[in-house]
């Protein structure tokens, strides 16, 4: 054969296909779920992209069950994704930031052995500002019960620890439209073809670096961190002259799935800790469907990801939307902002 002018570059059907006939880690129902998860985020970003041309920008003048006022492209994307999903035969159920309770896949429609949540629409502080955001999604197995059967499904059978997902991903609509998946095989990167309408395979096995000379965190709440994360930060704020010996870069895009796409392309260290704001919550992120999918995906690529004090992926949700310190990236940091606040007790 003569050699090729273009790289050939797979698609994400045959991805999951290739995956399956070698790793057999891909059964039907869960290629068909990250198929369909990914031709609504294709939606979403048509959505995204048109802007107020969309007449899609600016408030929806509603309140989400995290308080917070919803923006008209948060109920669009949600929307998008139940739609999408709720008909294919592959989903007991699906949890959202943007609904108080899961909801339970009709019954005029056949139900599946997974459960899938997410954040439909992340970071959309940035929405009317034109920054990126993104989709965040993780896939869990329903629960058979004592009998072995899986009958009904309720709130409680999400409440797993994010160890036990079957796959996490998230689409981040920037410059390039990009779908970032593992299923426990390493961390494959898609970017969106719009021309042909396909994910293609750009990037396969992407990895964190161990070592880094960025962080990302809000600065603006520096003085009401503890004082591990504190010390943290001011050390990298003292650079070369500093115990870190190194000068350090910064970065905050205010989105989730921005700043952890940085991270995952070149390394960095994102971190939302704990504040006095609101003592009683543990963090901002919520568990379930942000830093969980994420720390999933952080730990594949050779990264780590802890709440400061334990890893993510082994913490034992209580409630659907709880929140969680994250600390996550490349590992080297990650274990010393957690060092520094396991010697503070
Ligand atoms: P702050 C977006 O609202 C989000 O949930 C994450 O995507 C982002 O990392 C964080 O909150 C930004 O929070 O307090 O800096 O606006």
């Amino acid at each position: 054969m003569t050699q090729r002018l273009t790289p050939k570059r797979i698609s994400l059907t045959q991805y999951l296909i290739e995956q399956q006939r070698s790793h057999g880690n891909i059964p039907a129902q869960l290629r068909l779920l990250i198929e369909v998860v990914a031709r609504a985020c294709k939606r979403i970003s048509i959505s995204v992209n048109k802007g107020a041309l969309g007449g899609v920008l600016g408030s929806a003048e509603t309140e989400n069950v995290q308080g917070e006022m919803q923006k008209k492209l948060d109920i669009i994307a949600n929307e998008v994704l139940i739609e999408a999903n709720e008909w294919g035969g592959h989903l007991a159920a699906m949890a959202s930031e943007e609904m108080e309770g899961i909801y339970v896949v009709p019954n005029r429609f056949p139900q599946g052995e997974y459960l899938l949540l997410f954040d439909p629409l992340d970071g959309s502080s940035n929405i009317d500002v034109n920054v990126s955001i993104g989709t965040i999604f993780s896939v869990l197995k329903k629960p058979e019960n004592s009998a072995g059967a899986t009958v009904g499904v309720s709130e409680a059978d999400f409440l797993q620890p994010g160890s036990q997902q079957a796959a996490a991903g998230y689409c981040v609509y920037g410059p390039q439209t990009m779908l970032v998946l593992t299923v426990g095989d390493g961390v494959a990167i898609f970017t969106l073809d719009r021309e042909e309408g396909a994910w293609l395979l750009t990037q396969d096995g992407a990895k964190i670096p161990e070592d880094t000379k960025e962080f990302a965190i809000n600065m603006s709440n520096l003085r009401h961190w503890a004082p591990p994360m504190q010390r943290y930060v001011e050390e990298c704020l003292a650079g070369s002259t500093g115990p870190r010996g190194k000068d350090f870069n910064m970065r905050w895009i205010a989105s989730m799935v921005a700043d952890v796409h940085r991270i995952l392309t070149r390394g960095g260290v994102f971190m939302y800790p704990w504040d006095r704001r609101e003592p009683k919550k543990a963090g901002k992120l919520r568990l379930m469907y942000e830093a969980n999918p994420m720390a999933f995906i952080v730990e594949q690529a050779g990264g780590a990801a802890t709440n400061a004090g334990q890893r993510i992926l082994d913490l034992q949700p209580t409630a659907l939307h709880e929140r969680v310190s994250v600390i996550l990236g490349s590992k080297n940091e990650v274990e010393r902002v957690t060092a520094y606040h396991r010697e503070n007790g």
